[in-house]
């Protein structure tokens, strides 16, 4: 270190004043040199380029870029799995009925017994029961009450209906109306022997009928206002218009007509044509 000191003391001593560069260093101990500067050498020639050196540590994740643009769109994918089911609908609309279908073939044969003469009764039974179920729809339908009724009467062509209940002509006449008939009109001797016959069962002596004078005195005409035919079946002495006031017509047991006073009250028949029954 001593032969260092020296050195740059002495070069201090010859270069100190006419560098322009100079540069001050550190201090020397004053013993050695009062003032002692340290002068850097000429700056050499370059060095050559020295060989590529390892790459670097990667940097650090840069921040994220821009979405880019959209791309475009994709192929069609593969069929997925199917889905769980849903729950079930509402029900819909019934449908239009089917065509019938084919004939079916025919049953096996029945076993064989002597049954005709049953089969007969049972075909006769039906046929009554078809009668009787007609007959109980017109009582059903004509009758204010079946008690107010002995029963029903027929002919070919008429259903005969006695009423039990008394009212006067004109009212026996609504009553009848109100059901689809009119007082009962015996057109012919048949007729008039089947209401008879049926006065007559009911034990009963009289009974309206349709037949009267009302708009022309002593010219007798059907209650539905048709004129009357040939057949008649007065009683003797009759129709005799007594007390002026005799313009309808009562049936008594025996069949027989008379004339008599409008306002009495008493049972009556009405008839109905079969065909509106
Ligand atoms: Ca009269
Ligand atoms: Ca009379």
């Amino acid at each position: 270190m001593g032969g260092e000191k020296l050195v740059a003391c002495m070069l201090v001593t010859v270069l100190s004043l006419t560098l322009m560069r100079s540069v001050y260093g550190q201090h020397m101990p004053e013993e050695a040199c009062s003032v002692q500067i340290l002068v850097p050498g000429l700056k050499g020639e370059p060095g050559e380029k020295g060989e590529k050196g390892a790459p670097g540590r990667p940097g650090k994740v840069g921040p994220p870029g821009e979405p880019g643009p959209l791309g475009n769109k994709g192929q069609k994918g593969s069929t997925g799995h199917y889905g769980k089911m849903g729950p079930a609908g509402l029900k819909g609309i019934k449908g239009d009925m089917g065509d019938p279908g084919p004939k079916g073939p025919n049953g096996e044969p029945g076993v064989p017994c002597e049954c005709a003469p049953l089969r007969k009764m049972i075909g006769e039974m039906d046929i009554q029961v078809a009668q009787l179920t007609n007959e109980l729809k017109f009582i059903k339908n004509a009758l204010p009450s079946p008690a107010a009724v002995a029963g029903i009467k027929e002919t070919d062509s008429k259903v005969y209906l006695l009423v039990k209940e008394e009212k006067r002509y004109r009212d026996a006449e609504v009553f009848c109306q109100g059901r689809g008939g009119h007082l009962a009109m015996p057109k012919d001797a048949a007729a008039n022997r089947a209401i008879a016959g049926y006065v007559t069962e009911a034990g009963l002596s009289r009974v309206y009928i349709g037949i009267n004078d009302l708009e022309r005195e002593g010219h007798f005409v059907y209650v539905e206002r048709s004129p009357m035919t040939t057949f008649s079946k007065w009683r003797e002495g009759e129709p005799n218009n007594a007390y002026d006031d005799e313009d309808c017509v009562e049936m008594v047991s025996s069949g027989e007509w008379i004339d008599v006073a409008c306002h009495l009250t008493m049972y009556f028949v009405c008839e109905f044509d079969k065909d509106k029954v």
